[in-house]
């Protein structure tokens, strides 16, 4: 197939989103095969079926690398006890938050966690995106935390999206349980059991004062390792524990929501090649006040990815398009660096090298937009002008 007529947004350089005007696009198979101007069109790719976009804008598949979207249940309730005035620690310390969730998804079975999560699925292919990153992390057991990641599996056979998984046991301490206790006879044993049958592509933990110490998440990282699977890491979110640093250390794909990281953490980032993932829904849903350090990013050259974190307390979004808008409007990311976050950069923090950017090689993921400049799909709020998606080479 060849698009002609189109505005690209390669994300691949030269010049800002690496756009392209009057241009084309030939797909083969699976594969982009060739992208450019169309005056520079080899003669070989002229031939086949053509779509005209008429100036619309393509730009690489969305990509959302955090998300928590395989979930029991909902958290309306907390929602309505946080603008009575709790917050989101005091909720949790009496037993709700994560942990209520929890309570939540084991008593779903494999289906119903599908069930109630391709309705979010849904909405975020709705708006171009190609790839989903998708964590464990509310079984706290043995038997779910493998059943949430066999229900991230399934939900890739059962729609054109990709599925990346992320074994997030160590998320929150079960209610009952020593944090110590929980790592070495629950946590580390549902690791090895979910990475024997093949559901964990990544290994992620919530480094937090009121999760795992950076101590912790070290042990957690040293059992990945010895597995070969790469790490990223909840550093940073509500406090400065030091998670990032230990993250850098490990040459973590990632750390994610960052709002209490510093430049010491930024250059450390930099030297390890770890992204930034940059989670404005859950820093405006808790309605924090302290931004990443996004201007320390920059001068050290970190890399930042963008994401929803959709999960159903702290960030229940399942908008890519909005979480574009809230980096711009709450942390001052320019829309280059929004587009970007959720495409090129979001690749590499799920270790992906065949997408996110439009070159010849990689992977036939797009999104054709009916904008006629890359900046607007930042600029609006709550629009959504996708054209068509096109996701492995299909349309
Ligand atoms: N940080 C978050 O923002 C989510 N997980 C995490 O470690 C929140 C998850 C939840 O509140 O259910
Ligand atoms: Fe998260």
């Amino acid at each position: 197939m060849l698009l002609t007529n189109a505005t690209i947004a390669t994300m691949d350089g030269p010049g800002p989103y690496g756009l392209i005007r009057d241009g084309a696009v030939a797909l083969d198979g699976t594969q982009i095969a060739w992208v450019g101007p169309m005056d520079a069109l080899p003669d070989g790719f002229r031939g086949g079926a053509k779509l005209d976009l008429a100036g619309r804008l393509v730009t690489p598949g969305l990509i959302d690398c955090h998300t928590h979207i395989v979930h029991g249940g909902n958290r309306a309730r907390e929602f309505e006890m946080r603008l009575e005035g709790a917050s989101y620690e005091d909720i949790a310390r009496a037993g709700g938050g994560i942990v209520s969730t929890v309570t939540q998804t084991r008593a779903a079975s494999e289906d119903a966690l599908v069930a109630a999560a391709l309705p979010r699925i849904d909405a975020l292919i709705a708006e171009g995106v190609t790839t989903v990153e998708i964590k464990s992390g509310y079984g706290l057991d043995i038997d779910t935390e493998a059943r949430m990641l066999r229900a991230a599996r399934q939900i890739a056979r059962l729609r054109p999206v990709q599925v990346q998984t992320s074994f997030l046991g160590a998320h929150a301490v079960p209610a009952g349980m020593n944090a110590d206790a929980y790592l070495e006879d629950v946590c580390l044993p549902a690791l090895a059991a979910a990475h024997a049958e093949g559901l964990v592509d990544a290994v992620d933990g919530f480094c937090e004062h009121i999760a795992f110490s950076p101590a912790q998440i070290r042990r957690l990282f040293d059992r990945a390792g010895a597995l070969g699977l790469p790490v990223k890491l909840h550093a940073e979110q509500l406090s400065h524990q030091g998670g990032t640093q230990l993250a850098a250390e490990f040459g973590a794909l990632s750390a994610d929501h960052l709002e209490y990281a510093d430049a010491g953490d930024a250059a450390a980032m930099a030297r390890a090649g770890t992204v930034a993932v940059i989670l404005p829904g859950a820093f405006y849903t808790l309605r924090e006040t302290r931004p990443p350090p996004i201007a320390a990013f920059r001068t050290h050259g970190v890399a930042m990815a963008l994401a929803t974190d959709c999960n159903p307390g702290s960030s229940p979004m399942t908008s890519l398009l909005l979480a574009m808008n809230m980096g711009a409007t709450l942390f001052r990311m320019t829309p280059e660096e929004c587009l970007a976050g959720v495409t090129r950069h979001a690749a590499r923090a799920l270790g992906l090298t065949d997408r996110g950017s439009i070159a010849a090689g990689a992977r036939a993921d797009l999104a054709i937009w009916d904008v006629g400049h890359p900046a607007e799909l930042t600029y609006r709020i709550g629009f959504n002008p996708l054209w068509k998606r096109v996701f492995g080479g299909e349309a």
